[in-house]
């Protein structure tokens, strides 16, 4: 089923899950999220990110997205909040190992996607770089926002595209064994949260294409633009695992 998109005021006079979400583009924590409660088939009405609206700020806490409000508790931006809550609600099918030594792993290999100083941000600010510079990155406007909001440094260019390089190795080298085992997952025999998060932010690398996918042209040349170095190490089975995570169990079209 589509997302439930629905304005703010119904979603802020409801009870139970409402999450804020960017919309008209593929933004990975926000696909993430949503393709979480999909796989849980977890119910929840979605708002649009309005970043001009005080009395949506007021509601969700901050100006980005994904934010997910359960109930009266304090809303929860981070990914790995939003899944822990997501893993309450509806513990099966569960997307968080139970082994310890595995679960380590899948947090630590998510936080590499995820967080600040992760794969998703330092693409962003490598479009940002290149947006900035002439290049074909986001549309200089986008760019802007962007910079100003995600702490982007010039002089930081060289190695933030070092680190994008080197995530994209760690996780290809990854499913390559994985594949030499008789896996298609990152992570032993089954779906965790760490394929739906590589599979949603490979979208800032290669969003699905136009029917699964629409966005407006700039924002996916701005998507797609990187450098030969890191096209070289964007490795082709990060997208084949992208597309069977897809295929078998999440949603397309996307509902932006
Ligand atoms: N809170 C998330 C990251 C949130 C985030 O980076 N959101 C971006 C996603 S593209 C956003 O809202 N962008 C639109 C904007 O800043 O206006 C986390 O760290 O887990």
């Amino acid at each position: 089923m589509p997302v439930n998109f629905v304005d703010l005021e119904t979603a802020r006079d409801s009870d139970g899950l409402r999450m804020v979400v960017v919309g008209g583009v593929p933004s990975p924590w926000g696909e993430a999220a949503k393709g979480i409660l999909h796989v849980k088939q977890i119910p929840y009405q979605a708002v649009r990110l309005d970043q001009g609206s005080e009395e949506m700020a007021a509601w969700a806490g901050e100006r980005k997205g994904p934010v997910a409000i359960y109930n009266d508790e304090a809303p929860r931006s981070a990914w790995d909040s939003i899944l822990l809550l997501a893993e309450r609600l509806a513990p099966e099918p569960s997307l968080i190992p139970a082994n310890a030594e595995d679960r380590a792993v899948m947090f630590g290999l998510s936080h590499e996607i995820c967080s600040e100083g992760g794969l998703g941000w330092m693409r962003r600010l490598q479009g940002v770089h290149s947006g900035m510079s002439g290049g074909e990155g986001f549309p200089p406007g986008v760019a802007q926002y962007l910079a100003g909001k995600y702490g982007y440094r010039e002089e930081e260019a060289a190695s933030n595209q070092r680190r994008v390089i080197d995530l994209l190795e760690m996780l290809s080298a990854r499913l390559h064994a994985q594949k030499r085992e008789g896996s298609r997952f990152y992570l032993g025999s089954s779906l965790t949260a760490l394929d739906i998060y590589s599979a949603a932010f490979t979208a800032l690398l290669k969003p699905l294409p136009p029917e699964h996918c629409p966005m407006p042209d700039a924002m996916r040349v701005g998507f797609e633009a990187m450098d030969e170095d890191t096209r070289k190490a964007f490795d082709p089975i990060i997208a084949e695992h992208r597309d069977f995570i897809y295929d078998e169990y999440l949603e397309l079209p996307l509902s932006l």
